[in-house]
């Protein structure tokens, strides 16, 4: 006999329960006449039983070295051409600077990702870790997205294992989620046909995670995909977390449409945001951190999410170029304090962490 349908009890019993969510539980869920506020209950469930009342940050900069990219992926506002008078590729003494002002502002982590630039060698990117690193040692950097790897594979020769080790031992400290997009190559095909696919993906965290290097992953919704597609790349995301249990925070982007490919696309509703964070927070039972980036959602949305299952608002952020090239119209840092009280008034307790989850105390904290 084939199983029940869904609906808001059954799948309200599992969650109690602990039970895990399927593929048809993740559509009943997402679909707009589910309501709202029950599946925000839901998943607030499971934030706590997980995070308890804590609501994370930390204190972070991000560093696009360059623009110039090869790819051309449609709903990306932030990459160009080599001759385009908005392409920048970053010197050293311009990358070290940044490293001081991020020290001296007390940052913990330095993100960082950009383009793939047609001239530089693979040398340029292992360079700027040791750069880094070499001045900056407290800094955690938390660089390259798994498309970048495969870029540097492609550039290097070199097997994906070779080169993460090689990158670690150049600095890197984790690797950030990005350029997972969407996984179904019915929309990966039409956004972005032309990078790392799904297996790629996931092949290359998968060989982080066995190397020891923790990983973040993300989706970016609101563009041309459907439910399916959206739930299908969670699954296949907690597939992997089952294997290796390496990524830390899943973090759900809204795809911003100014100066895009795809600028006749509305950006997504805030309704549509808190459902997709409820939803990932429900079907991610293994990945432990949530993360209402409040760049890209704009801070009440972001204070919201902390009851409809986000457990990090993300950091402070100095310097984010990707969200605002493409219209955010979101600060472009908080200070400690704001982050701090955005939380407290959300009704959660702050807790500083570095890019590792641990919590920040005493003298590193300014
Ligand atoms: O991969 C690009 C997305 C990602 C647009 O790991 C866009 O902690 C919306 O991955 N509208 C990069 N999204 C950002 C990212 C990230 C951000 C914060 C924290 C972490 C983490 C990772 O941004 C890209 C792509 O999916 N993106 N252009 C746009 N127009």
């Amino acid at each position: 006999m084939a199983p029940a349908a869904p609906d808001m009890a059954s799948i309200r019993r599992k969650v109690e329960a602990g039970e895990r969510l399927t593929m048809d539980d993740g559509l009943f869920l997402d679909r707009p006449d589910a309501r709202l506020q029950e599946v925000g209950l839901l998943a607030n469930i499971a934030r706590e039983r997980i995070n308890g009342n804590v609501g994370y940050y930390n204190i972070n900069t991000h560093l696009n070295a360059t623009n110039i990219c090869v790819y051309r992926c449609t709903f990306c506002a932030f990459r160009a051409d080599l001759r385009d008078p908005r392409g920048y590729r970053m010197t050293d003494e311009q990358i070290l600077a940044r490293g001081r002002e991020a020290v001296d502002n007390g940052c913990t982590e330095m993100h960082i990702v950009g383009g793939l630039h047609h001239q530089m060698e693979y040398d340029w990117y292992v360079h700027l870790l040791r750069v880094l690193r070499g001045a900056y040692p407290e800094l955690h950097l938390k660089a390259w997205t798994a498309v970048e790897i495969h870029w540097f594979e492609f550039l290097s020769g070199q097997s994906t294992r070779a080169v993460l080790e090689e990158l670690r031992d150049a600095g890197m400290g984790s690797m950030p989620g990005g350029g997972a997009e969407i996984f179904h190559p019915e929309v990966r095909d039409r956004i972005c046909e032309h990078k790392a696919d799904a297996g790629k993906w996931l092949d290359i965290h998968r060989t982080a995670h066995e190397l020891g290097i923790r990983t973040n992953c993300t989706m970016l919704y609101g563009h041309v995909e459907r439910s399916f597609h959206r739930i299908d790349h969670l699954l296949r995301l907690r597939a992997l977390q089952d294997e290796t249990g390496g990524f830390q925070a899943f973090v759900p982007l809204a795809f911003h449409p100014a100066n895009t490919g795809l600028s006749q696309i509305p950006k997504a509703s805030s309704t549509t945001d808190l459902r997709t964070i409820a939803v990932s927070r429900l079907m991610l039972d293994n990945i432990p951190h949530i993360k209402a980036y409040w760049i890209m959602l704009g801070l009440g949305v972001a204070q919201t999410a902390l009851a409809y299952g986000a457990d990090d608002l993300d950091g402070t952020v100095r310097h984010e170029l990707i969200y605002h090239d493409a219209g955010a119209t979101t600060p472009e840092i908080l200070s400690v304090d704001e982050i701090r009280r955005r939380i407290i008034e959300a009704g959660r307790e702050p807790v500083e962490r570095d890019t590792l989850y641990r919590p920040v105390v005493g003298a590193r904290r300014k």
